[in-house]
């Protein structure tokens, strides 16, 4: 795992133009600030997605149209907060189905089967760690359907050709009339938007350089954290968002660990995040093109984000 940072890193902060993957927000104090991220009132996506399980889980239910046993198999699932709400609503229709959730954190699996079994005791759990795509090829040889859930609008994240490839190897792992349901945030008003990810709080801004304080602790480096800031834009037309770091100052970084140095100019830029909004045609081509077909758009009331519902 540290190879593969320590080469992603390097390969980044050495490329022409400087990036950093956003993946590796992700360390236990980054996905602690992504909890203060969602608390924050400006970020609406946890909230839209949250209403949509919570209001249409009959609805959703229905229009997987299985009519008998079948497997959820949650991508990601994280702390599952917002799954719990389709879960829920399964268990009390006396629904027969396994719900199987797979996350690379052992800590957030832990965590969430322990609740469930709290919270649902009669739910069929069976949590799995590790790579998605070993554990879909697992599943693909159940007897049963699949339900695979993908929340949270992490595709976002993926330029354009890499979610192609990423929802390709959905598709390969599952079997004909097996359904996906996947998370997007919409186009909206620009405003709101910008203030979900320019937030006044800082808080996203705390979010990026800690990828920073990251390297540091990985790589033995020795990043000044005051000496970088924060940007970030909306383009309205594309629907992307793009964040960046700022360095404040020229000045030259030490990779320890790997032995490298990097030298960065006064106000350069490393990109650190793609977070793509999408229009619903886009969507259905996305799904076209991986060759499944949408079923249905599931949205909250304001229209801000949609699950999607697929089938291979
Ligand atoms: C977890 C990828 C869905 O892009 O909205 C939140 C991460 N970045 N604020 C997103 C994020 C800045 C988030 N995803």
């Amino acid at each position: 795992m540290t190879d593969n940072f320590a080469n992603d890193v390097l390969k980044g902060l050495t490329a022409k133009n400087k990036h950093l993957p956003s993946k590796y927000f992700y360390d236990d104090n980054g996905s602690r600030i992504f909890q203060e991220i969602m608390n924050m009132p400006e970020y609406y996506p946890t909230n839209a997605e949250f209403e949509i399980l919570s209001m249409q889980s009959k609805q959703i239910f229905e229009a997987l149209k299985f009519s008998g046993p079948f497997n959820i198999v949650e991508l990601g699932a994280g702390d599952g907060f917002k799954t719990f709400k389709l879960l829920e609503y399964l268990v009390q229709n006396d629904v027969d189905f396994h719900y199987v959730p797979i996350d690379i954190s052992q800590e957030a699996i832990d965590i969430l089967t322990q609740r469930l079994k709290e919270k649902l005791p009669s739910l069929k759990i069976h949590p799995k760690v590790g790579d998605y795509f070993e554990i879909l090829k697992e599943n693909k040889q159940s007897d049963y359907p699949s339900l695979l859930l993908f929340l949270g609008g992490n595709i976002g994240n993926y330029l354009e050709e890499r979610a192609k490839e990423l929802l390709q190897l959905f598709n390969e792992n599952m079997k004909t009339g097996d359904k996906l349901l996947i998370g997007f945030d919409l186009k909206k008003n620009p405003i709101i938007i910008h203030n979900a990810y320019y937030d006044k709080h800082g808080i996203t801004k705390r979010f990026n350089l800690n990828l920073l304080i990251r390297i540091n602790r990985e790589l033995d480096a020795d990043f000044k954290i005051d000496d970088f800031d924060f940007y970030c834009y909306y383009n309205p037309t594309t629907g992307n968002v793009k964040s960046y770091i700022v360095s404040l100052r020229k000045q030259t970084v030490h990779l320890k660990a790997i032995n490298e140095v990097i030298h960065l100019d006064y106000d350069e830029l490393i990109w650190t995040e793609l977070s793509k909004k999408y229009a619903l045609e886009e969507i259905s081509e996305l799904a076209n093109h991986a060759e499944f077909t949408v079923e249905n758009n599931f949205l909250d009331c304001k229209h801000y984000f949609t699950d999607s519902l697929w089938t291979k």
